[in-house]
């Protein structure tokens, strides 16, 4: 039998079979990695349980990863959607990772900025502008009333939905599906970092062949797994200048005659703004 993974906890695995049952797989032995989106081959070991034996070939793979370990996000995405909101606070550094992430797996990538509602969203704009400079949608919304300027990104995509804690990741999705019972903690005011309400990631179908991903509120996103050579071709902006640097491994940094030095020196504010994330991130 083959499926679709819908939901991961744990060692559990929900199974989306293409007769339409759906099954909680185990996985056999330890050596397979499972994300939701994954195609599986599986076998049935009762009424609702089976093993997953196989894993089909993916079109992408996002994940995140540190020191120590790896942690996979959804498999075979088509767009990663990026969230932020001005309360809790965000962090730009994390959209530009996620950016990265999307690019080096050749996905597409939108910046949803919710809880438009909320008077701090002014505020937001000025930041929201360097990522609409890239040439990255951003789609201003309220989660909490009214999600069809973000139903609009979601034709025929398979789509993961990323952010911080209490942005509303969960709130979009069940706008977005009245039935999706994603569940919506509130807010701590107090600590001002919103509560981990969601701990599993969920698939949620939304037709044919799109879906979307929630995933549960990250304030890190690990990247060491790229090489300097993928990481700088991530950045969509430095594309027209790669290979014009006199040295062919050159680092950008004090290097003589490098392209991106001299575009900074020619006084491109948005590349040195980009250059210090590079740095950040390698
Ligand atoms: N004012 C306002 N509040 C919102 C909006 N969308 C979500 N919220 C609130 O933000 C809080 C967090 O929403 P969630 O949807 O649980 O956030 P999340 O991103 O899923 O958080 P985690 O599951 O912890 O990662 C809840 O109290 C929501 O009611 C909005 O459009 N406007
Ligand atoms: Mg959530
Ligand atoms: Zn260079």
């Amino acid at each position: 039998m083959r499926g679709l993974v819908t939901a991961t906890h744990r060692r559990h695995y929900v199974v989306l079979l293409d007769d339409g049952r759906t099954i909680v797989c185990l996985i056999r032995g330890r050596s397979l990695a499972i994300a939701c989106g994954d195609r599986v081959e599986v076998s049935l070991a009762g009424e609702a349980d089976g093993v997953i034996d196989a894993v089909e070939p993916r079109s992408s793979l996002l994940f995140r990863s540190d020191a120590h370990r790896e942690k996979l996000l959804a498999a075979n995405v088509t767009q990663l959607l990026g969230i932020v909101a001005p309360d809790p606070p965000y962090d730009d550094e994390l959209v530009h990772r996620w950016i990265v992430a999307a690019e080096s797996n050749h996905c597409r990538f939108a910046l949803i900025a919710n809880k438009k509602d909320l008077p701090s969203f002014a505020m937001l704009k000025s930041r929201l502008a360097q990522f609409q400079a890239l040439g990255y949608t951003v789609v201003a919304t309220s989660a909490a009333h009214d999600a069809t300027n973000v139903a609009a990104l979601l034709d025929g995509q398979r789509s993961v939905l990323i952010g911080q804690s209490g942005m509303g990741k969960s709130t979009l999705i069940n706008t977005l599906l009245a039935d999706a019972r994603a569940r919506v903690g509130e807010l701590s005011a107090s600590l001002r970092t919103g509560r981990h309400t969601t701990t599993e990631t969920t698939l949620y179908s939304l037709g044919a062949e799109a879906w979307i991903v929630d995933s549960p509120g990250m304030k890190e996103f690990g990247l060491g797994h790229l090489s300097p050579a993928e990481l700088e071709k991530a950045f969509v902006e430095l594309r027209p200048l790669l290979g014009n640097c006199r040295f062919r491994n050159c680092r950008h940094d004090a290097e003589p005659g490098c392209a991106l030095q001299e575009a900074i020196a020619d006084g491109h504010q948005l590349l040195a703004d980009t250059e210090r994330s590079t740095r950040r991130l390698a």
